[in-house]
């Protein structure tokens, strides 16, 4: 018998792979959990039903999240990531020589778990010296801080279920204090194919707050429509120049992509310009 897992990209869009093994499903106290074992993309975390990551495409969503700004600030010493309970993202941070404290804020363990057990190229983050791991509500967290972070990471779910209020003016208001005077956030904001509604909610949410806001795009097989966007909020710098020179090894990420990934097909300006 062949088992195949599909996520419902739209009421109207499956997206199949063949499974050869169910590693774990459950329901934890925020949602649901399965990680299975995909022929094309190797294990598969989902949550909701929805994916979250592979190992075979995680390097582009974490080189993409995290880079951007890590290389356009010249100091980003001080990173905290919200979600991301997987590592990925952590991992990424923590191996830029810039960065001294990667802090990750998820909110449910079961995930940071699931990864420790089945992810353990996303997990080697957790044991990094400078990556500190807690299990908590990224939105209490983020009010608790003022003034304290170089760089914030929004390593969310879909806005449906715990992540609802990260896409929401009032959390990005609370982000915006807790950056220091020349921080900058990054928040993975869905499909331009797909989620216009919350491009649209993110990056005018978060140009309420900052001076200045920016979308870049990556392609993403395994996220709906393949194509996704990332919004970027600064304070000072523009996000859109590398000024990084270090020696990193990277599968995605190159100073012209950096640069190129601000670059939008006209819909995807349209998105953002026509306003909500
Ligand atoms: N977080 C964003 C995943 C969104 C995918 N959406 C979907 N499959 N419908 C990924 C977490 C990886 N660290």
């Amino acid at each position: 018998m062949e088992l195949w897992v599909t996520e419902y990209q739209t009421p109207a869009l499956g997206f199949s792979c063949k499974a050869s093994e169910t590693l774990r499903v459950k329901q934890t106290a925020f949602q649901h959990l399965a990680v299975v074992v995909t022929e094309q993309f190797g294990k598969m975390l989902l949550l909701d039903g929805m994916v979250q990551t592979t190992e075979k495409d995680e390097f582009v969503y974490h080189e993409m999240i995290t880079m951007i700004a890590l290389n356009a600030h010249p100091a980003p010493e001080n990173v905290l990531i919200i979600g991301g309970g997987d590592g990925g993202a952590l991992r990424e941070v923590v191996r830029h020589p810039g960065v001294s404290r990667g802090t990750l804020v998820e909110i449910d363990e079961e995930v940071a778990q699931a990864s420790r057990d089945f992810f353990p190229n996303h997990s080697c983050s957790f044991n990094d010296p400078k990556a500190r791991l807690i299990i908590a509500d990224g939105i209490q967290f983020i009010k608790d801080n003022r003034n304290a972070f170089d760089v914030v990471i929004v390593d969310s779910t879909e806005p449906v279920g715990p992540a609802r209020a990260l896409f929401t003016a009032p959390f990005y208001e609370s982000v915006y204090q807790a950056l220091k005077d020349d921080g900058m956030l990054v928040v993975q904001s869905e499909s331009p194919f797909f989620n216009e509604d919350v491009i649209k909610m993110a990056y005018s949410g978060i140009n309420e707050f900052f001076p200045i806001t920016k979308l870049y795009l990556a392609a993403i097989p395994t996220y709906p429509s393949g194509l996704w966007s990332f919004t970027v909020g600064s304070k000072y710098y523009d996000p859109e120049k590398p000024v990084f020179t270090g020696e990193l090894d990277f599968k995605y990420y190159t100073p012209e992509i950096h640069q190129a990934a601000f670059e939008l097909p006209a819909f995807v300006k349209k998105i953002i310009t026509e306003g909500v």
